[in-house]
């Protein structure tokens, strides 16, 4: 079925305005248009206005680079312009490095008591739409701050472009979740699914994510660790400390799948930043 020119030029105008697709696909059914019609221009108005990057190609950036430090003589920490970050593990394949002291104890519980009062049961990407959908593999609380939205968000998200050497625009909004006891995040990857029909609209904001940054802001007593099955790594959730990894392409040939094993003691909060291609708008 082709879709109707008005009612798709109407969607194409809210999306780009941010509406989600699942609010618009409810507000066209209560206005009276056939679900048909409705399924057909959102079909379109989601599907076509970008192909998604094919499985297993490697995302294109600007300048062909991808975010990291500079490792090249081994460094054991890094001088950005307010930190001395210390860097405590690294992995070639899949490129992973654990920092040190990335943020200071103050930052972590500002952080958290910014985030507190905004923090709800964290949703997903809906791979079908392209919006948000509760999911039970990811127990956590979670809020988004918008790119510096606050004195201490922007400190760090400066500090965070200057060390991995990535454009401070192309970071998403910082996320911050809580882990009470028994929530966990099983593993996932953190690129979206090409093969998914969602993709292409959340494309449009920055292309690809090809970096996740994982900054621990309260250390469990107990549980809690981000683990990388494929290369059997487990990284504890020292306060302070952060998970960073890359990932040039949207397969799991990058060996990044990763999750967040249980808190089973005590409670855990993070940080996380994903890194864009381009500027995210
Ligand atoms: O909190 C974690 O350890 C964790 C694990 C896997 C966070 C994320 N993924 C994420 O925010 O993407
Ligand atoms: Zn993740």
């Amino acid at each position: 079925m082709n879709a109707n020119p008005d009612l798709l030029k109407w969607l194409n105008e809210c999306l780009a305005r941010g509406h989600s697709p699942q609010t618009l696909t409810a507000s066209a059914l209560q206005t009276g248009w056939h679900p048909d019609l409705v399924r057909a221009a959102m079909a379109e108005a989601v599907g076509t206005e970008l192909v998604a990057h094919r499985a297993g190609a490697p995302v294109t950036t600007s300048t062909g680079a991808m975010p990291g430090p500079d490792l090249s003589q081994s460094p054991t920490f890094i001088d950005t312009h307010d930190r001395r970050v210390e860097v405590w593990t690294v992995v070639k394949h899949p490129r992973v490095v654990v920092f040190g002291n990335l943020l200071s104890m103050e930052e972590c519980d500002s952080l958290i008591e910014l985030a507190s009062p905004k923090l709800v049961r964290s949703m997903t990407v809906d791979n079908l739409t392209g919006g948000d959908e509760v999911n039970s593999a990811r127990t956590s609380d979670g809020m988004f701050f918008s790119r510096a939205e606050h004195p201490v968000v922007e400190r760090v998200e400066r500090r965070l472009a200057e060390l991995l050497q990535w454009p401070f625009e192309n970071g998403e909004g910082l996320q911050v979740l809580r882990y009470r006891h028994g929530a966990q995040y099983v593993p996932h990857y953190d690129y979206f699914d090409p093969a998914q029909p969602g993709t292409p609209r959340i494309l449009l904001r920055g292309g690809q994510r090809v970096a996740t940054v994982v900054m621990y802001l309260r250390t469990p007593e107990r549980g809690g660790a981000t683990i990388f099955p494929d290369i059997g790594l487990e990284v504890a959730p020292i306060k302070g400390s952060a998970v960073f990894f890359t990932y040039d392409r949207p397969h799991p040939d990058t060996k990044t799948l990763h999750g967040g094993m249980p808190v089973t003691l005590g409670e855990k909060y993070v940080a996380t930043k994903w890194l864009r291609e381009r500027e995210f708008l």
